[in-house]
């Protein structure tokens, strides 16, 4: 086989126009010290497009630290080069200094500052520019010298591996970060179950592959990786916690901190539950109410299918956004309220809950 240049005519559609190519270049050529960061509750994405978008800084020569708000799960502890990750809520301040003296912050996979809860007021006090890169809807424009949203493509991780690739980057990608990016298409994919019809995704997974990352090793530490808590809490959640209301094709459940305790719960052990529900025929919405372990909230997380699109719920009942049919959102403290409130929106949507299935 010969080997695969990005050299000559472009395999892949180009992310940005050549004026942006340039303008990235020059913010990425003017800068020293840069910090990568990304959304509080970091998820595979998050996390490895970070990593993999650090690799290239230190490639180019700069000091490069990705420093996230709050820790990620441990079932993406294996990624690599994780461990050179500095959290903002166990070393606060250290990661201020690397903040503080930074001349450019990366943001991946957010669209606007608030998204860093404690770490936004570090990050909006810096000098240094702002580089957004990110798929989420409506980023906001305000504190950001330079802005590449597509909330069209899969995962931050598509758009960075795009930037990359572009740049010409790609011969020298590691075998290391291209694992990342891998990691970080398929966590926000649900392996490539949803937000992936685009057929370049698999151009890129196929590039990826080129640099002998195990796919399905990667599957494996992502997914067959669970604790016989964690296993023994989704089977009990779903048994005992579910509400299905048929006639709005609707489900959701609860879960609070005892119920977390009795599991032996860690971080990330709820995460890809409030997908289930969603495999009943023709149900259009699942909503899970958790207890957070840190803040009195509680997080609400939001999954829609067959036509609905639960975005617009996530933000005018849950002060939240995300995705059509991805969103989220918190509410204060209890449990109750939240429920009610919950209930307020189902019925402020009943319309197109009850109506034909899409
Ligand atoms: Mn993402």
């Amino acid at each position: 086989m010969t080997e695969r240049k990005n050299n000559g005519a472009p395999l892949l559609t180009e992310i940005l126009p050549a004026t942006e190519l340039m303008r990235l270049m020059m913010l990425i050529r003017e800068s020293h010290r840069v910090v990568i960061t990304a959304h509080y509750g970091p998820d595979g994405d998050a996390v490895g497009s970070c990593l993999a978008w650090q690799e290239y800084l230190q490639r180019m020569g700069k000091d490069v630290h990705v420093v996230l708000p709050n820790d990620y799960p441990d079932f993406l502890k294996w990624m690599p080069m994780n461990r050179s990750i500095l959290l903002y809520n166990e070393s606060t301040v250290q990661a201020q200094q690397f903040i503080s003296k930074a001349d450019l912050i990366c943001c991946l996979d957010f669209n606007e500052l608030g998204r860093l809860q404690q770490m936004g007021e570090a990050v909006q006090k810096s000098k240094a520019k702002r580089l957004m890169i990110d798929h989420h809807e409506n980023p906001s424009e305000d504190g950001f010298e330079m802005i590449i949203s597509h909330p069209e493509m899969s995962a931050t991780a598509e758009i960075v591996f795009r930037l990359l690739y572009q740049m010409g980057a790609y011969d020298d990608l590691s075998r290391s970060a291209a694992a990342n990016l891998y990691t970080g298409m398929m966590c926000d994919t649900g392996s490539f179950t949803y937000n992936s019809r685009d057929p370049e995704i698999y151009l890129i997974i196929s590039l990826l592959m080129q640099k002998n990352i195990d796919k399905d090793e990667i599957y494996k530490k992502v997914y067959h990786n669970w604790s016989q808590h964690k296993f023994e809490m989704w089977n009990d959640i779903l048994r005992r916690n579910l509400v299905i209301v048929p006639n709005r094709h609707a489900a959701y459940y609860t879960l609070t901190r005892s119920q977390m305790k009795d599991y032996h719960y860690i971080r990330g052990d709820a995460e890809g539950l409030v997908n289930e529900p969603l495999k009943i025929r023709n149900m259009k919405l699942s909503v899970a109410l958790r207890e957070d372990t840190e803040e009195d909230v509680v997080r609400i997380s939001l999954r829609s299918a067959n036509g609905f699109h639960c975005r617009e719920m996530a933000e005018r009942f849950f002060n939240g956004g995300g995705h059509d049919d991805a969103a989220g959102g918190k509410l204060p403290f209890p449990m109750e309220s939240a429920i009610a409130t919950l209930n307020e929106a189902l019925e402020a949507f009943k319309d197109e809950l009850e109506g034909k299935v899409g």
